[in-house]
């Protein structure tokens, strides 16, 4: 989903017409009392998966910004609650969209700690699989981390750093490292390895695959490593990228990329699963499923 380029509004889940038009910004009123009991019901059917699945496997700021939040099985979430806990919070809030956004105005909503959600659900034959960020993936993935401190200050200052790297032409470096942690970011939490990406923590069966399953690598995280490494936006990842500890987003929200544009520039990029000799390998991946895919 990072890769579109020129994205095309997405059609409004509901009746046709009762969507208003985007703004410049590309908002639009969520639409709340237009959601169909249907819709209320793909909700809570990816909800209660989970919410069985996650406890043991997302990181602790996942489960306990959760907690906190106005989300619960029975209904899709409505904005304006969950902005108004997260304002107190994080001063984070959430707006609703109509699916992918240009760059620049995602960047430009993020570096205003303003979330873009999809207000749209998936249709019950595409539970598992879809391309566009929807409310599900938006909402239940993504603002549980922005009620952490260290996640929050990290996302706007990837905005404010979007902006830059478009003038600078290394959107694809940057794009990678929002890639690698904030949708498909792994933790080590003293009790073990967790997930706190929200493209992972969204998804039942990424989640099982990327904590358990023998394939992909699990590497520490290095920038200037990400910034080269492509990723698929349509399987499973070949490599999942290990943190040590939130804060280590903290350190990346302040640090200047700049120097590391300007190292990576001109380098070749590594393919998804690659592993380098300079690689901090917290385990090998067998390569099997991606193997098996190749095969197909
Ligand atoms: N728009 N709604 C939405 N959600 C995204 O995650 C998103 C987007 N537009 C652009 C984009 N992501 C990426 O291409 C950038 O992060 C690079
Ligand atoms: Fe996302």
């Amino acid at each position: 989903m990072l890769t579109v380029e020129k994205p095309a509004p997405q059609k409004h889940g509901l009746a046709a017409g009762s969507a208003p038009p985007a703004g410049a910004d590309w908002t639009i009123d969520q639409g709340w009392k237009n959601y169909t009991p249907q819709e209320h019901a793909v909700w809570k059917t990816l909800f209660e998966r989970q919410s069985r699945l996650l406890p043991g496997r997302a990181c602790d700021a996942f489960i306990e910004g959760m907690g906190k939040l106005p989300i619960g099985a029975e209904q899709i979430p409505d904005f304006r609650a969950l902005s108004e806990v997260l304002m107190q919070r994080t001063g984070w809030s959430v707006v609703a969209v109509p699916g992918l956004v240009p760059d620049e105005v995602f960047f430009e909503h993020l570096a205003h700690r303003r979330f873009p959600a999809g207000h749209f659900i998936r249709k019950p034959h595409e539970l598992d699989y879809l391309e566009e960020p929807d409310v599900f993936h938006d909402v239940f993935g993504h603002v549980p981390m922005l009620m952490n401190p260290a996640i929050a200050d990290y996302i706007q200052a990837y905005g404010e750093g979007g902006l830059r790297a478009q003038k600078l032409g290394v959107l694809e470096h940057l794009a990678r490292v929002y890639w690698y942690t904030v949708e498909f970011g792994l933790v080590q939490q003293p009790d073990g390895l967790r997930i706190y990406g929200a493209g992972i923590a969204s998804s039942y069966t990424e989640t099982v695959f990327a904590l358990d399953d023998p394939s992909p690598n699990r590497i520490a995280f290095d920038l200037a490593r990400v910034m080269r490494t492509n990723y698929r936006i349509d399987d499973f990842q070949e490599t999942y990228f290990v943190i040590d500890g939130l804060s280590e987003l903290l350190e990346l929200a302040r640090i200047d990329f700049a120097p590391l544009y300007a190292q990576v520039a001109g380098q070749p990029a590594h393919e998804p699963g690659t592993v380098l000799p300079g690689d901090r390998l917290l385990a090998r991946g067998s390569g099997a499923y991606a193997a098996k895919k190749r095969g197909l």
